[in-house]
């Protein structure tokens, strides 16, 4: 059931989407208790229930959206108010939904009818207790999180502000320790507001889900994979296990590289890397160092952040380049709204939320992204990553509303990224942004700099939601949220705080989908999807050079293959869809260890004699 008006990283996802007035919701809950006081439901009643629900899902999305959208474009204690009412009564919508959804469980119904009555009963982000105080409460507290996370500023101690936008670039860029360490520490100064209200916002929504029959918020978000809530962990850490060997390799080899630049007094070669030195925020990927790390002899010689500079890419042009490739593909052109009405450059006057997100606000044809975009190369594939949201939203407008959407949540997260992976130097010659493509030697530094991005990102991508899963269990207490954060960061990252954390730190509240509610685990599987994609989609191209060299642009019968994997929306298990592409029904590493394979080597000679491991 979620219709997905945008896809990222906020709080109330679904609940905006099926946003209610008060007039539908107060229908439903009569309908409930009439569905409800019936003896016997049957097929039928599902039918009829299911048909109403639709059609109430439908009609409410589109007014709960303009309110998100307004609220994110232009953060006020107004826009807040209003935004947080939207979201107050569509979850409160989404729950009556969800409870008159599990009077059927024991009714025969369809295949069909139960897939649609299971996702009404699961798909809520941040499900509200039955009553009308808390449910208000919670809608408010999101709210306040995303003000918090939004507003966010830093200003220096030589007196200079600075937004998350300035700091992210200063930390892509400055190899000065201390500058590193102070923006580091100066951007986790917003969060110990949040603690209080992350408390809060997790005991009222572990109500929710608790009156949905789930154990706990992590148990509702685990459900949401057609498998069995408890095999998904394990799924996880399956896949984790094929990644680790090759994730350990690089730290071992990036440690020891910071160890030159730094000294080994600043990077013990023994023990987790700093944080702040990985040239991201939340060292959560590392493309940002590759200049540190290049393998000698190995270098492409060329930056695509330099590239966009000489050619004159401004944002616009940036997105323009992004949409080519899709319809290279075959995807019909963006509609000119999506031009009218998207955020491309972060204002200059007012709040908004910066975070990179793609909306779908109608199921038609009003699409759109917000970003603030940096003329970056690392901007540049976050921008694929956004169309690749709207593409696929695009795709499965026409399945029922409770279909529109992505087979599981990786899936939304891997197609733009599988479209990125086809930005290639054979590619980039072709548009122009670079005159020579680099010999074959060369692929080791090409390969290191999307390892760097890519595998870099796995353990990150994990252990965010087992923090989150063990803070909902109850297993970690609001005293130790902070060092059982830093606890799994070294245990899955390798990664240790470069300073000890003040008692009152709340430094999970420092990355934009704690706050915002979103569930993470979708990027790791999404890290591992897009390789599966890209390999198939290469196949499917007549690809016969290595994968790391394959681009499908302009590839009309991958094109194809895609969509026709997109089109299916989520109306079939992830497991069906992902075998229309792959042709397997399960998930697997082995084309992310594929495509890093001549690298692996690489790093293994060069790391003998090196003491790795953290
Ligand atoms: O949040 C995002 C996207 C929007 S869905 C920009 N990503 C994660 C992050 O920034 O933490 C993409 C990669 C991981
Ligand atoms: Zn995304």
């Amino acid at each position: 059931m979620k219709k997905q008006f945008k896809y990222t990283a906020i709080a109330l996802l679904l609940s905006t989407t099926i946003y209610g007035c008060g007039q539908e919701a107060k229908k439903e809950q009569t309908t409930t208790q009439a569905t409800s006081s019936q003896q016997t439901l049957t097929a039928q009643d599902a039918k009829t229930f299911l048909t109403k629900v639709g059609k109430e899902m439908a009609q409410l999305g589109v007014e709960g959206s303009r309110a998100e959208w307004i609220y994110q474009n232009f953060i006020t204690d107004d826009t807040a108010a209003l935004s947080s009412d939207a979201n107050q009564k569509s979850t409160e919508a989404a729950v009556r939904f969800a409870m008159a959804a599990a009077k059927f469980d024991n009714v025969e119904v369809t295949a069909d009818q139960r897939r649609k009555l299971n996702f009404l009963k699961q798909s809520i982000v941040i499900p509200a207790p039955l009553d009308e105080k808390k449910s208000a409460e919670l809608a408010k507290i999101g709210a306040e999180l995303g003000s918090i996370y939004g507003k966010g500023t830093y200003t220096t101690k030589a007196g200079k502000k600075l937004s998350l936008g300035d700091m992210t670039a200063i930390m892509a860029t400055s190899r000065d320790y201390d500058e590193l360490l102070e923006l580091w520490q100066g951007w986790r100064e917003i969060s110990p507001p949040m603690k209080k209200l992350y408390m809060r916002q997790t005991e009222l929504a572990n109500e929710g889900a608790r009156g949905l029959g789930y154990e706990d918020l992590g148990a509702m978000w685990r459900s949401n994979y057609d498998m069995p809530a408890a095999e998904f962990p394990k799924e996880l850490d399956r896949l984790w296990n094929q990644v680790k060997p090759l994730y350990d390799d690089l730290h071992c080899y990036v440690r020891s590289e910071l160890g030159k630049k730094y000294g080994e007094d600043k990077v013990p070669q023994d023990k987790p890397i700093p944080a702040h030195l990985l040239g991201n925020m939340w060292a959560q990927s590392w493309g940002n160092i590759y200049d540190l790390v290049a393998p000698e002899n190995a270098d492409p010689g060329y930056d695509v952040t330099k590239q966009l500079e000489k050619h004159g890419y401004d944002e616009i042009k940036m997105v323009k380049g992004a949409e080519n490739f899709f319809t290279s593909l075959g995807f019909a052109p963006l509609p000119e709204t999506f031009w009218q009405r998207s955020l491309f450059k972060k204002p200059a006057d007012r709040d908004v939320i910066c975070h990179a997100s793609a909306w779908d606000l109608d199921s038609k044809d009003d699409l759109r992204i917000k970003m603030c975009i940096q003329k970056t190369g690392e901007d540049f594939a976050t921008i694929h990553h956004e169309l690749g949201h709207n593409f696929y939203q695009r795709a499965y407008k026409e399945q029922s509303v409770f279909y529109q959407n992505s087979a599981n949540d990786g899936f939304h997260e891997a197609i733009g990224d599988t479209i990125a992976l086809s930005i290639t130097p054979k590619y980039l010659k072709e548009i122009g942004l670079i005159d020579t493509i680099p010999d074959e030697s060369k692929d080791i530094g090409l390969l290191m700099k999307m390892a760097l991005e890519k595998i870099a990102f796995i353990p990150f991508g994990l252990m965010v939601d087992q923090w989150r899963w063990k803070v909902f269990s109850g297993e970690v207490k609001p005293e130790n949220y902070n060092t059982a954060w830093w606890k799994l960061r070294e245990k899955y990252q390798g990664v240790a705080a470069p300073v000890a954390r003040s008692a009152d730190a709340f430094d999970p509240g420092a990355k934009y989908h704690v706050p915002a509610n979103t569930p993470y685990s979708r990027y790791f599987l999404a890290h591992i999807l897009q390789f599966e994609f890209h390999r198939s989609l290469c196949k499917i191209a007549g690809n016969t050079e290595a994968i790391n060299r394959c681009s499908i642009y302009n590839n009309k019968a991958a094109g194809k293959a895609l969509n026709d994997m997109l089109a299916m929306g989520s109306s079939k298990t992830w497991q069906q869809a992902h075998k229309v592409l792959t042709g397997s029904e399960q998930m697997d590493a082995t084309a992310i260890l594929d495509y890093f394979a001549p690298l692996q080597k690489w790093l293994k000679d060069k790391n003998q004699g090196k003491q790795c491991g953290f």
